[in-house]
């Protein structure tokens, strides 16, 4: 019997509308491929919508997208709106609202593809950043006094739970032992934040004591960054707070060759709500509507939401047909050195399923 799955679409701003066609083309085929399908229900949210209703999406969103198994989402943000607007408007409140503590952030240096780093063969860099998604830094806790006077003042709160710390913690060590290499590397600047980034590192030793065939180090993320440019290949599983997860997903992306290729699941592994996939690049209103934007680090988001789905045979075809495009080389975005459109990549990737 062919299983139905509704998908709720917010393609976004930007380029996210061209890079959330080409994943929906794609997961669309490779779900039926694997005997299901998939109900895409559009909502039209975002900065538009902002412009004209004076919010990113309607007041009962959060309810509207509980009904649906999973969120595909494109990019939020427009150079007309203050980025902390778009993102407590829209994005923040959806990873809360449905618990989605984990996000998964995977960096591989595939075949066909060359690092900025010399040196690099494919496959030596295969890090996966769980990234704290529901607290920490990005916690809408804090305010302002005496706006527009010298004496302004801004309080900015980071919260750390023990629940909170222990549990995407945990998540990390669990994913490491499905790896060969079984290395747990836990990043903070425990040095300077005294508390909960304190927190954070006796969750780590409590957590990593269930875990005794698991390897695993500290590291200041000041010294974290430098390793990741130095010898990336170090890394195995990666957890970090919501901050330093967001900062070290990018100097992944760019290690690996592009942001074009970065993908992100924000996941409740409990299943209680619908989880959210996401490039992990913005709108990119510098190449907004040319058609150039690189459509892979949507279409490998899309394989991650049908992993979620438990459609593995599907999510697979994907990444692998992502694989076959980039090491063959013939049609590639301009972020990747190539000429080819965002369409003729979706293109490439569908011929291969
Ligand atoms: N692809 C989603 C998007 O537009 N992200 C923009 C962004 O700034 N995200 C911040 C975050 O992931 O915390």
């Amino acid at each position: 019997m062919e299983r139905t799955f509704q998908i709720a679409v917010i393609a976004g701003d930007g380029i996210g509308p061209e890079v959330t066609r080409e994943a929906q083309r794609v997961a669309a085929r490779a779900a039926g491929l694997a005997g299901a399908r998939l109900e895409w229900r559009e909502f039209p949210w975002g900065t538009e919508y902002y412009f004209a209703n004076g919010r990113m999406a309607p007041p009962d969103f959060l309810e509207t997208l509980a009904a649906c198994d999973a969120i595909l989402l494109g990019a939020v943000g427009h150079p007309r709106v203050q980025d902390h607007v778009t993102l407590n408007g829209l994005l923040l409140p959806i990873r809360r609202r449905f618990d989605q503590y984990i996000c998964l952030r995977p960096s591989y240096l595939y075949e066909g593809v060359s690092s900025p780093l010399v040196g690099k063969p494919a496959g030596s860099i295969d890090l996966l950043v769980f990234r704290e998604n529901t607290e920490g830094e990005y916690v809408d806790v804090g305010g302002r006094v005496y706006r527009g006077f010298p004496e302004e003042t801004a309080l900015q709160t980071a919260v750390f739970t023990r629940r909170g710390c222990e549990r995407i913690i945990r998540a990390a060590f669990e994913a490491a032992l499905t790896r060969p290499r079984r290395k747990v590397s836990s990043i903070t600047k425990s040095n300077a934040q005294g508390y909960g980034m304190v927190l954070w590192d006796e969750c780590f030793a409590h957590v990593a004591a269930d875990y005794p065939q698991v390897t695993t180090e500290s590291l200041l993320i000041d010294r974290a960054v430098m390793e990741f440019v130095r010898q990336p290949e170090s890394f195995d599983v990666v957890v970090a707070s919501n901050l330093f997860g967001d900062i070290l997903t990018d100097l992944g992306a760019i290690v690996v060759g592009s942001m074009g290729l970065a993908a992100s699941g924000n996941i409740d592994p409990t299943r209680r709500g619908p989880s959210m996939f996401e490039p992990v690049h913005g709108s990119a209103p510098d190449i907004t509507g040319q058609g150039i934007a690189n459509p892979l680090a949507a279409i490998l988001s899309a394989a991650m939401m049908l992993e979620h789905l438990q459609l593995s045979a599907a999510a697979t075809a994907i990444r692998e047909g992502v694989a076959r495009v980039l090491r063959h080389g013939g049609v590639r975005t301009p972020d990747l050195g190539g000429r080819s459109s965002t369409s003729e990549v979706g293109e490439a990737v569908l011929r291969t399923l």
